[in-house]
């Protein structure tokens, strides 16, 4: 058999894996693992690589929408003919209502990064500021609070750490790489101090586990610095030389002593004081905070309470610690600067999120449906939705509907008919993440790794690279999209960097430019206003925020619905995301699905005799904005009064959809980031399934 280097791309984890291949298919793969082979971690969905790829489900060609005698049905077109249909539906909008009407949305989850350059780029030519990511609920809030901190998002370096405080992550089910770097270093005695209100297989492996109340992390994060402070076991020097505020922090962190707090956030004072001796006096420490600290309304304060907490352990760029990014040079791709007349986006409301990085572009989600339904700051006529199934996986679904029922025109890419494809008027088919090769976000930072396409496109789908391209050449975009290949695209961004495509197919582990470094900020500074660590930064005062968290409300009251707890009183914390899944994807894949057959409610087994709810019995659980219905699983992984509701099944069953039950009301002022990881509900006991 043909054996071939490439990454997978089927998750967030870009693992480094090997293809093998017969007669030009795929027949399996298999994950290069840093721990020897009978340890290396399994993956479900790299092991059903083949199904996906072969998924009679896949699209197979251009599909459009065609209404006769009252029923609408799909016909397949070619390529030319669906390229046609989107650029003379494009160029009408624009001459009607202006290119600002048209809003591209893509999702995290097939390309994680890089290409959106090319969507963006293309709609810049075009002319509309207006490409929105999912970011607000994903790590792009998070990684904001991590610039206006100390300047930009570290990573842990796990496997050289003494001590890992891993905050809202679950890596054991979300990055298997960085699982099996911190299994090597508990082996190598590390400490390890997990923050999850569910008991999570790594909360049961750590020494100390905090089950927080859900959203309430930026409390514990000032009480954590509060006794770090009272019993001075910071770095004085450090914190002297290299970070401003510390006096205002002092006095700010003094309000929230674990006596004062930890009842209030369902934790006990002891261990509070406990992991922050822990996390202060073991060096070097690495702290992670992961997608649990997202989708809450207070994101931005929650998250950057923790960086401050990560700041000042003085662990930032040290070996074993928390490192900032190597950025290697590249070709910023995205023509901002050709846009014509200075057009709002859609999401205004925004601003700071809006530009906080240079490339990250805007993620604001939410503002998709309040263009399209408030007509503010102007009308939405089209979407294009590229890698994403918002009707699955957006805050308040229904709303989502509603606003795709107003638009005039709607272009789905996509593999697989979902239930957001299904409300389009064009399919475009794309491929999966083996037919293609692209840089991905981690690609920008060392060291550069490349994902290679290893088999043919499947049917007629193209490539994502491929089909903005082409879009662009049929708009009469040639001298942006001058390019043939993916290859000459690649190797133009990478130009500035002196690595080429052919020098990374040399090297499938990937080119590491320059030397590894550490504390580099002795050198460069910081890369804030004030080059130092900022735990007071004028830059959020400036926009309205407080310019150190504080956290004066209870944090319950940043829960969507806490208004009516009286009726909906159980916090409900959208679930797991197991190894098998990707959000709303992978359920039509028959082993991925066999795996995990149908959703559960985690319920507690106190609460489920109050409630004479059984295991396995049927139940609704319940918000203001609407009902779902799944089996009760009895568990205590949860805690008392919380309720886990498994999450991504509303692509199987649009009774399972748990985004019918969220809101997009409550938001985060700085990113308008909504509260889909946890809001107050009801739980009801059903009879059968309704
Ligand atoms: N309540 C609640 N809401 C959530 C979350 C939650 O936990 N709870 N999670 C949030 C988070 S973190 C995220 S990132 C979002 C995810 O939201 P989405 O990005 O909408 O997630 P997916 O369901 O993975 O949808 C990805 C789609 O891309 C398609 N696809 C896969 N590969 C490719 C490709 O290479 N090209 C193209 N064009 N398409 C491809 C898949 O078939 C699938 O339909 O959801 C967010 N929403
Ligand atoms: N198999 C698989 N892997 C994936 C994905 C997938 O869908 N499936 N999605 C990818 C994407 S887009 C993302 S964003 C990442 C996310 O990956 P992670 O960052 O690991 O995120 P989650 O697994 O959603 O949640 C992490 C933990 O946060 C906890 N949590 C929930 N609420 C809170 C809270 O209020 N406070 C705290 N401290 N913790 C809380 C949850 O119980 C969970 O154990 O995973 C990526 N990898
Ligand atoms: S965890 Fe599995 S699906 Fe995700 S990138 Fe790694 S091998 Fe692929
Ligand atoms: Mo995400």
């Amino acid at each position: 058999m043909e054996k071939r280097h490439t990454v997978c791309r089927l998750c967030s984890s870009v693992c480094p894996i090997e293809v093998y291949l017969k007669d030009g298919r795929l027949v399996s793969a298999k994950r290069k693992s840093s721990l020897p082979l009978e340890k290396a971690y399994y993956c479900s969905k790299l092991k059903a690589a083949s199904e996906i790829v072969y998924s009679p489900q896949r699209i197979k060609a251009p599909l459009v929408r065609e209404e006769s005698g009252g029923k609408r049905d799909w016909k397949e077109i070619s390529w030319e003919e669906a390229l046609g249909i989107v650029s003379r539906k494009l160029n009408t909008f624009k001459s009607e209502y202006g290119p600002q009407s048209v809003c591209w949305l893509r999702g995290m989850a097939a390309d994680w990064g890089a290409p959106w350059d090319y969507a963006i780029r293309f709609m810049h030519a075009f002319g509309s500021p207006n490409v929105i990511g999912n970011g607000s609920v994903c790590h792009v809030a998070r990684e904001m609070a991590h610039f206006f901190t100390y300047g930009a998002m570290t990573s842990s370096d796990y496997k050289n750490s003494k001590c890992i405080f891993i905050w809202g992550k679950n890596d054991r089910d979300t990055n298997p790489p960085a699982y099996e770097a911190i299994l090597y270093a508990k082996k190598q005695g590390a400490k390890l101090i997990v923050v999850d209100p569910i008991k999570t297989k790594l909360a049961s492996l750590a020494d100390i586990w905090l089950q927080i109340r859900p959203g309430c992390d930026g409390v514990l994060a000032m009480s954590i610095m509060n006794t770090i402070i009272e019993e001075k076991l910071y770095d004085s020097n450090f914190i002297q030389q290299w970070t401003l505020g510390f006096d205002i922090l002092r006095k700010s962190a003094a309000k929230y002593t674990p006596e004062n707090v930890a009842k209030r956030i369902w934790l006990d004072k002891e261990s509070i004081k406990e992991a922050a001796r822990i996390y202060a006096k073991t060096k070097p420490a690495c702290l992670i905070e992961g997608n649990g600290l997202d989708m809450h309304a207070n994101v931005s304060q929650n998250t950057r309470a923790v960086c401050i907490l990560r700041a000042l352990s003085g662990n930032i760029d040290k070996q074993g610690g928390d490192l900032l990014p190597q950025p290697v040079p590249t070709r910023n791709i995205q023509l901002k600067e050709s846009l014509k007349a200075k057009i709002e986006p859609i999401s205004f409301r925004y601003p700071l999120f809006n530009k906080f990085h240079k490339t990250r572009g805007d993620h604001a989600l939410s503002s998709v449906m309040d263009a399209i339904l408030e007509e503010k700051p102007y009308p939405l006529k089209a979407l294009i939705i590229q890698a994403s199934n918002p009707v699955v996986t957006m805050a308040n679904s229904k709303r989502f509907l509603e606003a795709m029922e107003k638009l005039e025109f709607i272009a789905v890419i996509d593999l697989f008919m979902t239930k957001t494809a299904e409300k389009a008027d064009l399919v475009l088919p794309a491929t999966t993440c083996f037919e293609k090769t692209q840089l991905n976000l981690k690609a920008f930072s060392n060291p550069v790794v490349l994902q290679n396409q290893v088999i043919d496109w499947a049917e007629n789908s193209w490539p994502d690279w491929k089909i903005i391209f082409e879009l662009g050449k049929k708009m009469g975009y040639e001298k942006e999209f001058p390019w043939e290949t993916v290859e000459e695209a690649i190797d133009y961004q990478l130009e500035p960097s002196g690595i080429t495509v052919e020098m990374l197919r040399e090297n499938p582990e990937g080119i590491f430019v320059g030397e590894k470094r550490y504390e580099k900020y002795r050198q460069e500074r910081f890369n804030t206003p004030s080059g130092k660590i900022e735990f007071y930064s004028e830059t959020y005062k400036k926009y309205g925020y407080p310019a150190l968290p504080e956290f004066e409300e209870y944090e319950e009251d940043r829960l969507s619905f806490i208004q009516e707890k009286d009726n909906f009183p159980f916090v409900a914390i959208s679930g797991a995301r197991p190894n098998n899944f990707v959000h709303s994807q992978f359920r039509n894949i028959p082993s991925l699905l066999r795996e995990s057959p149908e959703p559960f409610v985690d319920i507690h087994p106190d609460d489920a005799a109050t409630l004479e709810i059984k295991d396995g019995q049927m139940v609704g659980v319940e918000t203001p904005n609407g009902k779902i219905s799944m089996k009760a699983k009895l568990s205590d992984v949860v805690h008392p009064g919380s309720v886990r509701i498994a999450w991504g099944w509303g692509e199987f069953d649009p009774r399972y959809n748990i985004n019918d039950l969220t809101d997009d009301h409550l938001r985060d002022p700085l990113t308008g980031t909504t509260s889909n990881r946890c809001f107050m509900c009801n739980i009801v006991k059903l009879a059968e399934h309704p």
